[in-house]
């Protein structure tokens, strides 16, 4: 879009920013859709269990494009949330987090879950949103946090985050379809769609899933008497 937000390979810009995903997700809600409660886990020697884990943090507002893996992208969604930067070390260091850690699992209330290199979490638009244009999340778009990460492809902006995991070995994520269709890194610069096959072939594959897709998530959501 403009040169810090260059526009990404194969991408499209969609108007509306969908409610969307792997369709099993499409009618899982979170549990408790207000409860700020993060939980911190895997590779450390205290895991923690934290009412307000941003308590103190500065809160940051940012513009920044939105790209999902099957071609569809929205431009300039304003966020409000806390960097990563700001909030990971503090979690490293509380939960005494093993020092070779490279690796951050984070676990959704909807049982999704999905895991980035802590080096690209620490980039400075990666954030903890629980904002979006100036009004608090809704459950459609992840509420009560989650993860924005704009240089990766949108299944890594985990919604609904309720747990996060250190890791020292990148976790292996289930079932083992998920595994195929994630890339390790998901940056889309690199147009790191998925594993085995290059990003321009899956381009074109995952295309004529998006409409039928974001009307599945739209209709689950309806269905189940939740805020979009
Ligand atoms: N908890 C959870 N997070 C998720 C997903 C999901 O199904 N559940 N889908 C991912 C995918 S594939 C995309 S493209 C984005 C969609 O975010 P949106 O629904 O706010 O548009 O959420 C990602 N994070
Ligand atoms: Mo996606």
């Amino acid at each position: 879009m403009n040169e810090l937000r260059p526009w990404p390979p194969g991408q499209r810009p969609r108007p509306d920013f969908p409610r969307f995903g792997l369709t099993q997700y499409a009618a899982r809600f979170p549990r408790d859709a207000s409860s700020r409660r993060l939980q911190v886990g895997g590779a450390v020697e205290l895991p923690l269990d934290l009412e307000d884990a941003t308590s103190g943090l500065t809160r940051v507002e940012q513009v920044s494009d939105f790209h999902c893996v099957t071609t569809w992208s929205c431009p300039g969604l304003r966020w409000s949330g806390f960097r990563m930067a700001e909030l990971l070390p503090r979690l490293q260091q509380q939960a005494r987090a093993h020092p070779q850690s490279k690796w951050l699992l984070l676990r959704a209330q909807d049982g999704y879950r999905n895991a980035l290199l802590l080096e690209d979490l620490l980039a400075p638009d990666v954030l903890l949103a629980d904002r979006l244009n100036g009004e608090p999340l809704t459950v459609a778009h992840g509420a009560p946090w989650r993860l924005v990460a704009p240089a990766h492809y949108g299944y890594k902006s985990v919604k609904h985050v309720k747990g996060l995991d250190f890791s020292v070995e990148a976790p292996a994520l289930k079932p083992a379809w998920l595994r195929f269709m994630n890339h390790p890194r998901g940056r889309v610069a690199l147009e790191e769609r998925g594993r085995g096959l290059p990003g321009w072939l899956l381009r074109g594959l995952y295309r004529p899933l998006v409409v039928p897709t974001a009307a599945y998530f739209k209709r689950a959501l309806a269905t189940a008497g939740r805020s979009g």
